[in-house]
Order: C-alpha cells, then sequence, then structure tokens
C-alpha cells in the first residue's frame, strides 16, 4: 500500500500540472490515477510511512452512517477534521476572531450555537442514508416521500441480487450541493459480488493527497470490511480512483520527508463482533494490528 501511495506522491509533485484552486493555497495535480488494494487476510490500506490516526477516521465514517450532518458529535469525540469549515463561516458571518479550540467549546456546550454554527447541510451522511425524495400530489405541487436509505438498501441488493451492476451508493446529490459546505469528495462507492468477494470501486473527484487520502483509504476499507461481514463475504479488493489527485504547494515537507521513509509491514485490522446491522458497529469492534509507523508528519489543510 505505502509503495502504490508513494510513487502516486512522488508522480505529483513531480510531473504534476500546477495549478491555482478554489482554497487559494495552490497544488500540483494529476488527473484520473487508480490504485488496487487487496484487502484480504485483514490487510488494511493504512500508511506506515506516517503515522494515521484511523481512529479518526473510523469515527468520522460512523459519523457518516448515522446520517448526521453536524460536527458536534465529531467533536465530542475529539475528532476535530471537520471543524475548520464552520468555523471559517462563523468567522466570516459575524466577524468574531474566535479561536478553534473555543469554537469547539460553545459548540459541545451551547445546543443552539451547534444547531445554528455546527451543521454542514446535507453532506455525506444526509444522502447516504436519507436522500430526499418528492412525489406528485396534483396540481403542480409535491409532497415529500420516504427518504432513502441508500445503504441498507446496498445491504439488502447485495444480499439479495449480488450479480446486480447496480450494487452503488453516491452523495452526490445535484440538486443539494448549493447548501452542502463542501460537496463530496469520496462521492461514488460500486461493489462487485465473486467468488464469495464482494469488491468496492471508490470514484473520488478531488483528493488531498499529502493529508485526506490517507482517510479517505482507510475509510473505504473499514466500510467494505463492514458491508462484507453484514453480508457474510469476504472482503475483495478496493479499487480507489481519483479525479484531480493533487499535492498542496504548502506540504513539501511532507512529501520530501515521507519519500524518505521505508514502509514497515502490512497492518490488519479485524472486527471484534459481527453487530446486527451496518448501523451499530461501535469504535470498540475495530483493532488494528501491527501497525508500528514512523512517526506522525503534521501538514495544514486547506479549508
Ligand atoms: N479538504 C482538504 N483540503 N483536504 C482534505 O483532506 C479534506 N477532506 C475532508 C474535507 N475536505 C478536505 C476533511 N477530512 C484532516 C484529515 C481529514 C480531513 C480533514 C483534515 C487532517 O487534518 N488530518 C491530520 C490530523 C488528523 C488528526 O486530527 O489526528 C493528519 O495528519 O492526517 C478529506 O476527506
Amino acid at each position: 500500500f505505502d509503495r502504490q501511495y508513494l510513487e502516486l506522491l512522488e508522480a505529483v509533485w513531480t510531473r504534476g500540472d500546477e495549478r491555482r484552486d478554489r482554497t487559494g493555497v495552490g497544488t500540483r495535480s494529476l488527473f484520473g490515477p487508480t490504485m488496487r488494494f487487496d484487502l484480504s487476510d485483514g490487510k488494511v490500506p493504512l500508511l506506515t510511512t506516517k503515522r494515521v490516526a484511523w481512529k479518526t477516521a473510523a469515527r468520522e465514517m460512523m459519523w457518516f452512517l448515522t446520517g448526521n450532518t453536524n460536527i458536534r458529535p465529531l467533536v465530542e469525540q475529539r475528532v476535530h477534521i471537520w471543524t475548520d469549515w464552520p468555523l471559517a463561516r462563523y468567522r466570516r458571518e459575524t466577524g468574531e476572531d474566535i479561536d478553534r479550540d473555543s469554537f469547539e467549546a460553545r459548540i459541545i456546550a451551547d445546543d443552539a450555537f451547534a444547531e445554528r454554527w455546527g451543521d454542514l447541510g446535507p453532506v455525506y451522511g444526509k444522502q447516504w442514508v436519507a436522500w430526499d425524495t418528492y412525489e406528485p400530489a396534483g396540481d403542480g405541487l409535491f409532497r415529500r416521500g420516504e427518504p432513502v436509505n441508500q445503504i441498507a438498501r446496498l445491504i439488502d441488493d447485495i444480499r439479495n441480487n449480488p450479480t446486480s451492476r447496480r450494487l452503488l451508493f453516491t452523495g452526490w446529490n445535484v440538486a443539494e450541493l448549493p447548501g452542502m459546505a463542501l460537496p463530496p469528495c469520496h462521492m461514488t462507492y460500486q461493489f462487485h459480488v465473486a467468488r464469495g468477494r464482494v469488491s468496492c470501486a471508490l470514484w473520488q473527484r478531488s483528493c488531498d493527497l499529502g493529508l485526506g487520502f490517507a482517510f479517505n483509504a482507510f475509510s473505504a476499507a473499514l466500510l467494505l470490511r463492514m458491508v462484507a461481514q453484514q453480508c457474510d463475504l469476504e472482503a475483495g479488493e478496493l479499487v480507489w480512483s481519483g479525479g484531480d489527485v493533487h499535492v498542496y504547494l504548502n506540504h513539501e515537507h511532507l512529501v520530501t520527508e515521507q519519500l524518505s521513509r521505508v514502509p514497515r509491514g502490512q497492518p490488519r485490522l479485524e472486527i471484534r463482533r459481527k453487530p446486527a446491522t451496518i448501523f451499530d458497529y461501535r469504535i470498540e469492534d475495530f483493532e488494528v494490528f501491527d501497525y508500528d509507523p514512523h512517526p506522525h508528519i503534521a501538514a495544514p489543510v486547506a479549508v
């Protein structure tokens, strides 16, 4: 896993097109790479050339599966990776120069504040488990239909119709993009069952290779392992494809340091218990073995 990643990191850094991006930080970018990760025997795509906070990624994934789109439950678990977007909006709209810790403290302490300022709009969780539907109510009017739980439907479909070519879910709800703090990056997941194994192809339209990718790859693998367990299948391959795959120009120290490191073994992920549904996993259910990474490399996130 590290080798495929380091090869792509080097390619983007040395051959990527330099471009100005939405955040103003600047990136080097390549379009359309694919990597394949074998998940058999508990193997998991977790970088060993820097320490990755895999429990943070797991908590984020479980938060998606609850359908919640507010940062409050994350912040309560000391997960800070989504705070910067609501914080930037708060500063912009109020002009108050609040620091990050105080902002998070208010999100936890104050219900009304959390509701007003902690929500990211209809991002991942909303679309995954409660995609809004509408049905005609006559005279050109519509009423709300039953929301679609794409994840529950996916599990049902894999169990009942494993050769289907429609085993997929997506966060890319075109009508609701304007209300999202960020449109989904890891946007479409498709599953495929063959020889008792379920595999997953993930399309990620935009990828921060220095920071987010380590989280995105681990999370997707975790989700695939959960899906496999729920459907009594083995996990096969994670096929990861990116659209705009970039390295931020202020991540040069990370690129140099990480490319100098030698990968350290193959981490494995175990799920200790089989919960009743895919919505019932808890953080204690996941255990990672043989993880002895190089130290963490801090890098700023572009907002
Ligand atoms: N925007 C940008 N610019 N990069 C991203 O990776 C990214 N995401 C999500 C949405 N927008 C993004 C947010 N996910 C970290 C990790 C994942 C994120 C955002 C930030 C991060 O800062 N990781 C640090 C510290 C982690 C920790 O708190 O322990 C790291 O070193 O990995 C990608 O989906």
